[in-house]
């Protein structure tokens, strides 16, 4: 949105040379689009900004009006209503509507009509207040400097709330992320697994989990310590990683030693593939273990895959893949083995 871009303010030719440092020392920046036909108003505006520090950008007609609100983004607009192409309702409306949310310009109509019904018309066209010709320099200066404040207002208003929208994403990012291993934490795996379920039910595509449990971490951690311990697993999850290859993929912290990776459009044959690769890859980083039989850190991984039906549950999946880790690590550890049961080929 042009108005919540604090560093582009003064982009486009004609404004950032206008709307100078004079200005921008006195007012905070504030640029005015002066658009009237009359050489006399015109002057005389121009010289009561210039009083106050502001130097207008000027337009003689409502089509140059509007091509110099888009080119400079003015802070505010003082609007002649009898211009000789398009009358100055019809250039507030313009304005107005092709303002996006959040965004909005204060337009002082100046005219010498002075009726209920004219200012009314005004408002309603999408002006925010009102002056009559010939302008009084005292109530011109006091209603400038009001529209400006508002003006400004609204602009650290949109740098709030731009920041906020950052802190929220960030926020979103952190909650959903394991703080050790930067992998997806437990509360994010259960949400893709739901989406991951749902989606390829409706498209009877196979969804794979393997669920791996680092083997023998007590006695690593007991004769190592804690901090390596944790090192030991920051390094496992790299490794994880490193298998997600598409969007869809997940690869998850589930809870202590224990990881998940989540492969949707997987079938049984792929996965446990891709199984026995990352537990190569766990052996292939050579993490020391003096408790361990083979003298280093290994990884069992349970397999399970299921074409989604309205009969099985993603919870089912999880369970699946656990009983097939449980089996691993009775038939010896440091391997990967497959769920029982058919579904999902
Ligand atoms: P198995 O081969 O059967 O899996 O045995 P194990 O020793 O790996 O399993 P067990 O469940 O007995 O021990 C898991 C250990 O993981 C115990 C716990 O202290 C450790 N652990 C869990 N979370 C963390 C962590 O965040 N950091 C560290 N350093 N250790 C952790
Ligand atoms: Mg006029
Ligand atoms: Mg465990
Ligand atoms: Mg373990």
């Amino acid at each position: 949105m042009r108005k919540s871009e604090p560093a582009q303010t003064g982009r486009g030719t004609p404004c950032s040379q206008a709307a100078g440092g004079r200005a921008r020392e006195a007012t905070g920046a504030v640029k005015a689009l002066v658009i009237e036909d009359s050489r006399t108003s015109q002057a005389m505006i121009s010289h009561l900004l210039r009083e106050m520090g502001i130097e207008p950008v000027q337009a003689e007609n409502g089509h140059r009006g509007l091509e110099l609100y888009a080119e400079c983004g003015p802070d505010l607009i003082l609007l002649d209503v009898v211009l000789p192409d398009i009358d100055g309702f019809d250039v507030a409306r313009r304005i107005r509507a092709g303002e996006g949310s959040g965004d909005w310009t204060p337009i002082v109509f100046l005219t010498g009509r002075t009726s209920d019904a004219d200012l009314e018309a005004g408002i309603e066209a999408g002006g925010d207040d009102y002056l009559v010709k010939p302008l009084n320099p005292i109530v011109f200066a006091a209603k400038v400097r009001a529209m400006s404040r508002i003006a400004q207002m609204r602009d650290k208003l949109l740098e709030t709330t731009h920041q906020l929208d950052q802190v929220n994403r960030e926020l979103m990012r952190l909650s959903a992320m394991d703080g050790l291993t930067g992998l997806a934490n437990r509360r994010h795996f259960d949400a893709m697994l739901r989406a991951e379920w749902e989606r390829c039910a409706s498209r009877r595509l196979p969804v794979s989990l393997l669920m791996c449990d680092v083997d023998f971490f007590k006695p690593y951690n007991d004769s190592l310590g804690h901090l390596q311990g944790d090192e030991c697993l920051r390094r496992i999850g790299s490794a994880l990683q490193f298998s997600v290859r598409r969007p869809c993929e997940l690869a998850a912290r589930y809870g202590g030693e224990e990881f998940a990776l989540l492969m949707p459009e997987t079938t049984a044959s792929q996965a446990v593939e891709i199984a026995e690769t990352v537990r190569s890859n766990v052996e292939k980083l050579q993490i020391a273990h003096p408790r361990a039989p083979k003298g280093q850190v290994s990884l069992s991984i349970g397999v399970a895959t299921r074409v989604p039906n309205p009969e099985l549950s993603p919870e089912r999946l999880v369970a699946l893949a656990d009983k097939a880790l449980y089996l691993a690590k009775h038939q010896g550890r440091d391997r990967a083995v497959q769920a029982v049961g058919g579904g999902g080929t």
